[in-house]
């Protein structure tokens, strides 16, 4: 009687997802863009990830000083900023950073949480889908919970999902890049 209250929750609280956030269309030509830049590894404090990585707007430096300017986000991705925007209830110009992460096959992004000088975090898929991998402590053992992504689709990060829960990415089957909007916690 009580299994529908015994199932676990889809999502964690403060995650939000929205499928076909742009069209094949338009995933063809931000793909075609992405292919243009300088991507480089991932570095965290001396560790270089399998994950490659740009920045645009601000950036932040693992092995250094933390956020630090970066190029301003070029005009082909404002039209994208502005929609992750629209989808996490901000207006566009308050997503001051953008991350972009190319996953090659087997590259993966370990536990973490995101950097506490950013709020909210928009991630779009690109190309292939992946499984978000959410978890939090609950006493000696982890509360998980999984949630497919989908190419061309948007997640939110806010609330207890962005605060309370890791999450990660296990290795990628296939080429894909999310482009990672943030804005800045007041
Ligand atoms: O590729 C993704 O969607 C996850 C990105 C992520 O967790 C990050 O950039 O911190």
């Amino acid at each position: 009687m009580s299994a529908l209250f015994d199932l676990p929750p889809a999502a964690p609280p403060g995650f939000r997802y929205q499928a076909g956030l742009i069209s094949p269309d338009e995933e063809r030509t931000l793909a075609a863009h992405l292919t243009e830049l300088p991507f480089e590894p991932f570095q965290f404090r001396g560790y270089e990830g399998r994950r490659r990585v740009v920045s645009f707007g601000l950036k932040y430096d693992f092995n250094g000083p933390g956020l630090v300017d970066a190029s301003p986000m070029p005009g082909w991705l404002l039209p994208l900023r502005d929609r992750a925007a629209a989808f996490a209830g901000l207006a566009g110009d308050d997503f001051a950073h953008v991350l972009i992460n190319e996953y090659r096959e087997g590259a993966p992004i370990g536990w973490h949480r995101d950097r506490p000088v950013f709020d909210k975090v928009v991630g779009v898929s690109l190309l292939s889908p992946t499984t978000m991998r959410f978890r939090r402590r609950d006493g000696a053992r982890f509360e998980r919970i999984s949630v497919p992504l989908e190419p061309r689709s948007a997640y939110l990060l806010d609330g207890p999902a962005r605060t309370d829960w890791e999450h990660s990415l296990p290795e990628a089957a296939a080429h894909r890049y999310s482009i990672t909007f943030r804005n800045l916690r007041r």
